[in-house]
């Protein structure tokens, strides 16, 4: 029986290695800014992204070393963004993992320099042959990253949700919100096991579909955590939506309606792997994980 909560804290640990060898330095003049991506990036958060790199990539027989630095480039392109977001400009936020945002421990030059460095080490890492022999694949990697974390992906997420803040969307907008800003990363995590393992079309569309109702999944989760959460549990302010009187699946849903339509993404989520076997058991537990995190 696949056990979910061993695994994701196996795979966190192995990916903080390697976070932790791409993101060292020694004696060197800027060490100020090691010190802040190693700040955001280390000894922090689920690492769900790198898992589901991770999984997508057993189910082709990937070698390990090349999904753990595939999966650590997505996590600096993500933790990037958390940094980015919590910035004054953006979302404003003084805490993130439980502690004090960049911005707070460190300045705010010091977090912008600090989110550059940690996307553009994303793609040295995905670029480095170490990551993967063949070009064609790194090559393959970086394009379908840069999409994702661009303007075709979050970023375009995170300024049709800055913009929205002088209008109110609904439904069909909040989800194509929430499919740039947080499904693009996610639909990367499950599709990169597809591109590092060359599978077939029809295998990593099957994950795409997958990542595509999973993102949507978990942005109602964290919706719903928003207002059902507290500090202590997610380590980050809550009931920012409503003090914002923003649009959310919970506003637009209801709290009740929010967790049906959850519920229902799972079991859209599974019904997606039904070509696979049980090398995706943990992939299926991870749409219930989605839903149900406290965190
Ligand atoms: C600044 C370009 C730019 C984009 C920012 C990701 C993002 C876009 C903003 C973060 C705001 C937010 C809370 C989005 C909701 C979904 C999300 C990304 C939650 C945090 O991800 P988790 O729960 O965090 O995986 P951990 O800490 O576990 O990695």
């Amino acid at each position: 029986m696949a056990n979910l909560p061993k695994a994701l804290a196996d795979a966190a640990a192995e990916v903080e290695t390697v976070l932790d060898a791409v993101l060292s330095v020694e004696g060197a003049p800027e060490k100020l800014i090691y010190d802040a991506m190693r700040y955001t990036t280390l000894g922090g958060g689920k690492r769900l992204r790198p898992f589901l790199v991770m999984e997508s990539a057993r189910l082709f027989g990937v070698p390990k070393a090349s999904a753990l630095r595939t999966g650590a480039a997505l996590e600096l392109i993500h933790c990037y963004s958390l940094v980015h977001d919590d910035l004054p400009a953006m979302d404003d936020d003084d805490l993130r993992r439980g502690k004090p945002t960049v911005h707070k421990q460190f300045d705010e030059a010091t977090a912008i320099l600090a989110g550059d460095g940690l996307l553009t080490l994303a793609f040295e890492v995905l670029a480095d042959p170490a990551t993967h022999p063949d070009a064609e694949i790194r090559a393959t990697l970086v394009l379908a990253l840069a999409k994702a974390a661009g303007v075709r992906g979050m970023v375009g997420g995170q300024m049709i949700d800055l913009d929205a803040e002088t209008k109110t969307l609904n439904l069909a907008e909040i989800t194509q919100l929430q499919q740039l800003k947080t499904g693009a990363l996610i639909g990367f995590g499950c599709e990169a096991g597809a591109i590092l393992g060359r599978a077939a079309a029809a295998e990593r569309k099957a994950l795409r579909a997958y990542a595509d109702v999973l993102g949507l999944a978990f942005q109602i989760a964290d919706d719903l955590l928003d207002v059902e959460g507290s500090v202590e549990e997610t380590g980050k302010a809550v009931g920012k939506d409503a003090n914002a009187g923003k649009a959310t699946f919970v506003s637009l849903l209801g709290i009740q309606g929010a967790r049906q339509k959850a519920a229902a993404l799972v079991d859209q989520a599974v019904s997606h792997l039904s070509g696979f076997d049980d090398r995706a058991d943990l992939l299926r537990l991870t749409a219930r994980f989605v839903v149900d995190r406290r965190n």
